[in-house]
């Protein structure tokens, strides 16, 4: 196609390269499988703990996956995009948050002696700029008659460029039911200090990448830190992302973190995992 436009002279469009051409049928190929498995409730909703420093179960981070029959696992990284380039982020959007509530919902009622902990649930970029957010998230609630105060929703600081005041007004408006707000990936975005300090968040989560480095680069290691003094002096609760190792999770605690969150307690579970290992035991 490159060739041929050459040929031609300037002013011509060149048309895809099998390669582009490959992709973009590789893509339109998955999104119908996506289409598929959200319509048939194929997708999951796994369930990775957040613990204190005393090892006590305080939260929960709601995280979809998606099982493909033949290309087995494959990363929200890759199937959240193409949602949301598709329309598909918003009933997938609803599909998780209601699953996850519902979830939260059961326990409640199948362990009445146990404390069963806050939900986080990862909001989309796109979902949360939609002038529909907050209605879906009310809606959401209605439908599972889950309680707002249990209810913690993950946003990113790139999420938060843009028009501040809209930014604010929605998450105020949930902020009033009782929804809390949390800014997940924290340090790898849009940081504004003045930002933060205006928006109506209760939680700073520091990002996996700073915690995963922490013990060999000192620089890491100041970084967290500092999230953490932040954090404590905005009166933000911090938890740590990617905690994979006891030394880690000290290094953390001896920085002054007392929220964790890892492989080094559990990786994400399926409910029915998550039940017997949290609940039943
Ligand atoms: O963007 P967010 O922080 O919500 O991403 C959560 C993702 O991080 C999930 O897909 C989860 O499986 C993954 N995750 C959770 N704990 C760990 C960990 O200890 N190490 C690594 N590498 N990934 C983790
Ligand atoms: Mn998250």
């Amino acid at each position: 196609a490159m060739y041929q436009a050459k040929e031609a002279g300037r002013n011509t469009f060149s048309f895809f390269s099998p390669e582009m051409q490959q992709q973009i049928e590789e893509r339109m190929h998955l999104l119908e499988h996506l289409r598929q498995a959200l319509a048939e409730h194929r997708l999951e909703v796994w369930y990775q703990p957040q613990l204190d420093d005393q090892d006590r179960l305080i939260g929960v981070e709601a995280l979809v996956r998606w099982r493909h029959p033949d290309l087995g696992m494959i990363p929200p990284t890759r199937f959240i995009p193409l949602a949301e380039e598709s329309g598909l982020i918003e009933p997938l959007s609803h599909f998780v948050l209601h699953q996850a509530l519902a979830t939260r919902e059961r326990w409640v009622r199948d362990f009445p002696n146990q404390a069963i902990p806050r939900l986080s649930v990862n909001v989309s970029a796109l979902q949360f700029r939609k002038d529909s957010f907050v209605e879906q998230v009310r809606q959401a609630l209605a439908e599972t008659g889950a309680d707002p105060r249990h209810l913690i929703l993950e946003i990113t600081e790139s999420m938060l460029v843009g028009d501040v005041e809209a930014t604010v007004a929605k998450m105020q408006s949930l902020k009033e039911t009782g929804v809390r707000f949390s800014i997940d990936d924290f340090g790898t975005g849009y940081s504004s200090l003045a930002y933060i300090k205006r928006l109506p968040i209760s939680e700073i989560k520091i990002d996996r990448s700073f915690v995963q480095d922490m013990l060999e680069n000192p620089n890491d290691s100041v970084l967290v830190s500092t999230i953490i003094g932040l954090s404590h002096q905005l009166k933000l609760d911090v938890v740590a992302e990617g905690v994979e190792t006891k030394a880690m999770r000290d290094a953390l605690l001896a920085s002054g973190c007392r929220l964790f969150q890892g492989y080094f307690f559990s990786r994400p579970l399926p409910a029915e995992d998550f039940d017997q290992k949290y609940f039943r035991a």
